[in-house]
């Protein structure tokens, strides 16, 4: 698989654009915190290492994955957002469970990007294991959340210059 030997933190520092006048939402998920926090912290370390004011950046939480659709949905809809990065960490269980959490995220998300003017990006984290998400969130692969805050900035980049 292509990311077992990519690291998602590694990336051309200066092809991302400035970040200063974004702002922009975090949705994050409670299960399996102690792996969204990280990319959480991932994400808001890189969004500020590109330029973008802490006070700029809303992070707001749910209890699990699958309250990541709404939980955007409403934070894109009662703030002035120019993207919303989704975070979450789905690991599979012994049950068909993670199939449904994974494909209504995905779904979500998706339908979240057509129905509104700005980019919903996808931050989740779908593992077979624990091991596998400790090295995404700031392990041997870098950090899950570090590529989505870079995807988020790019992407208002991308829709800026098409307005323009
Ligand atoms: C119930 C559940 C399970 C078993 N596993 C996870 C998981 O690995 N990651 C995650 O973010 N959430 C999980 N959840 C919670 C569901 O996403 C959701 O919060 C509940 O089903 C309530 O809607």
């Amino acid at each position: 698989m292509a990311t077992a030997y990519q690291n998602l933190s590694e990336y051309d520092f200066d092809s991302v654009p400035d970040a200063s006048g974004m702002r922009i939402g975090i949705v994050v998920a409670e299960w399996n915190k102690e792996i969204t926090e990280k990319l959480l912290e991932g994400a808001c370390n890189t969004l500020e290492r590109h330029g973008a004011k802490t006070e700029n950046i809303l992070v707001t939480r749910v209890p699990g994955s699958f309250e990541l659709t709404f939980g955007a949905k409403q934070l894109a809809e009662s703030r002035e957002l120019d993207a919303v990065i989704i975070l979450g960490c789905v690991i599979r269980g012994d049950t068909p469970h993670f199939d449904y959490v994974c494909s209504g995220v995905t779904q979500g998300i998706t339908e979240l990007n057509l129905m509104y003017d700005i980019p919903f990006i996808f931050g989740l984290l779908t593992n077979d294991t624990m091991q596998q998400s400790i090295d995404r969130a700031g392990g041997i692969h870098g950090n899950k959340g570090d590529e989505a805050a870079i995807t988020a900035i790019k992407m208002i980049d991308f829709s800026c210059k098409l307005k323009n």
